[in-house]
C-alpha cells in the first residue's frame, strides 16, 4: 500500500516536472522586486506569482538534474538533493487550487516558503560531497568535468534566484515584519542605496594594514542586495589575504591589499588587488572549476566544512552572485607579482535583471553532445622533424 502510494506520487511529481518545465522562468528586474515591497503591493499578489513561478523554476532545473552522468546522479548526496526538490515542488503545488483571498491560505503559504528555504540550506555542501563521492569511485574525466561545470553553474544560479524569491516573500510578508528592524530602509533583502564605498567588508576586515577606498570621493551607491555584495567581497579579500600570507610566510610586514570602487555610466566596479605572487594564466580557470577545487574530505576535519575548504566553491559561486544581476567577476593576474580581482555590478537598476537558466533543447544538447576532437593543434614539445623540410 505504501509502495503504491509512493509510486503514484512519484509519477504525479514526474508529470508536474514535465508540465512546469515547459514554461520559461520569468526574470524580475530590481524595479519589480522593489514594487513587490511598495505600499500598494500585497501578499496576495506575491502569493499568486510565486505559486506558479516557484514550480517553474524548480521544474526547469530538476529536468537538468536528471541529465547528470548516471554515476553522479546515483550518489547518495545527489539523490538527497533531488528528494528535497521533489518534496518542495509538491508542497507548493498543494496551493494550486486554493483561494488566494483566504488569509489562512496565504499564511500557510508563507509558512511553507520558510520550511522550503530551510530544507535547502545545505544544498551546496551536499552537492560538493556528491562530486567528491563521484571522484573517489570514478576519477575525473574532462567530459564529465565539463558537464558538471555547466550543470552546477546553472543549478546554483537557479538556487540563488529561488532563494531570492523565497527571502523577499518572507521578509515582506512574514509575521509582523513589513519593516526589517535591523535595516529599516531595505525592501526585503534589497537596499535601494547600497553604499558600496563604505561597505564594512571593504574597510575594517582585518588587522592587516590595508588601503581603503581613498580614490573614492563621493559615496558610491547602487540598488543591490547587500548580502550578495558582502559574500563576493568577503571571498575576494579572503583569497587575497591567503595569497599574501602564503607568499610572505611569517614575515611581519605584508604588502597591503588595495580596494578601489569606481562608478561609471554602465558599471559600478570594485577591484581588490593583492601582491601575493599571482597565479599563472594557465591555472586561473581552475579557480572557478568545481571538480578541480573539491578535494576529498580529510578525515580529521569537520564533516561538512571540508569539501568547501580552500579554494572550494566560493569563487565560482561569487561569480554567480555577480552574474545574477547581469554583472560579472574576473581575475587578472600577473604571475610573480599579484592579482586584481574585479567585481562588475550594473550601475543602473533598470539593467539589473535576473539572469536565469532555462531548460530547453539547447541546454539538453550541452549534456548529450559527445565531445568532438579539438580544432587546434596539440602543442608538441618536439617540433616536427625539420629535416623533412630541408628542400624548402
Ligand atoms: C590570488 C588568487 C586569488 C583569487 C581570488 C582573489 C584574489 C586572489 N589572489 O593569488
Amino acid at each position: 500500500m505504501r509502495i503504491l502510494r509512493f509510486l503514484r506520487s512519484s509519477v504525479s511529481v514526474g508529470k508536474n516536472i514535465d508540465y512546469y518545465s515547459k514554461f520559461s522562468p520569468s526574470p524580475l528586474s530590481m524595479k519589480q522586486f522593489l514594487d513587490f515591497g511598495s505600499e500598494n503591493a500585497c501578499e496576495k499578489t506575491s502569493f499568486t506569482f510565486l505559486r506558479h513561478e516557484l514550480p517553474v523554476r524548480l521544474a526547469n532545473i530538476m529536468k537538468e538534474i536528471n541529465l547528470l552522468p548516471d554515476n553522479l546522479l546515483r550518489t547518495p548526496s545527489v539523490r538527497l538533493v533531488q528528494g528535497w526538490y521533489m518534496q518542495s515542488l509538491q508542497e507548493i503545488l498543494e496551493f494550486k487550487e486554493k483561494n488566494a483571498g483566504d488569509d489562512k491560505v496565504t499564511y500557510d503559504f508563507t509558512e511553507a516558503v520558510i520550511r522550503i528555504r530551510n530544507r535547502h540550506n545545505d544544498v551546496i555542501p551536499t552537492m560538493a560531497q556528491g562530486v567528491v563521492e563521484y571522484k573517489e569511485t570514478h576519477g575525473t574525466d574532462p567530459v564529465v568535468s565539463q558537464n558538471v561545470q555547466y550543470f552546477l553553474d546553472r543549478f546554483y544560479m537557479s538556487r540563488i534566484s529561488i532563494r531570492m524569491l523565497l527571502n523577499q516573500h518572507t521578509l515582506l510578508f512574514g509575521v509582523n515584519v513589513k519593516v526589517n528592524p535591523a535595516h529599516p530602509k531595505q525592501i526585503g533583502s534589497i537596499d535601494p542605496n547600497c553604499c558600496v564605498s563604505d561597505d564594512a567588508a571593504l574597510t575594517n576586515v582585518t588587522p592587516m594594514k590595508m588601503h581603503g577606498t581613498s580614490a573614492t570621493v563621493q559615496p558610491v551607491t547602487v540598488v543591490y542586495v547587500p548580502s550578495h555584495l558582502y559574500h563576493m567581497v568577503f571571498e575576494l579579500f579572503k583569497n587575497a589575504m591567503r595569497a599574501t600570507m602564503e607568499l610572505y610566510g611569517d614575515a611581519m610586514e605584508y604588502p597591503p591589499i588595495h580596494a578601489q570602487v569606481a562608478l561609471g555610466t554602465e558599471d559600478l566596479t570594485v577591484k581588490v588587488s593583492d601582491r601575493g605572487g599571482g597565479v599563472p594564466l594557465r591555472k586561473i580557470d581552475r579557480l572557478f572549476t568545481y571538480t578541480y577545487s573539491t578535494a576529498p574530505r580529510p578525515s580529521s576535519d569537520g564533516a561538512r566544512a571540508a569539501p568547501l575548504a580552500g579554494y572550494g566553491h566560493g569563487l565560482p559561486i561569487s561569480r554567480l552572485y555577480a552574474r545574477y544581476f547581469q554583472g560579472d567577476l574576473k581575475l587578472y593576474s600577473l604571475e610573480g607579482y599579484g592579482t586584481d580581482a574585479v567585481i562588475y555590478i550594473r550601475a543602473l537598476s533598470t539593467e539589473s535583471i535576473e539572469r536565469l537558466p532555462v531548460y530547453n533543447k539547447s541546454a539538453w544538447k550541452h549534456y548529450k553532445t559527445i565531445q568532438e576532437a579539438d580544432d587546434w593543434c596539440v602543442p608538441s614539445k618536439e617540433p616536427k622533424d625539420m629535416t623533412t623540410f630541408r628542400s624548402f
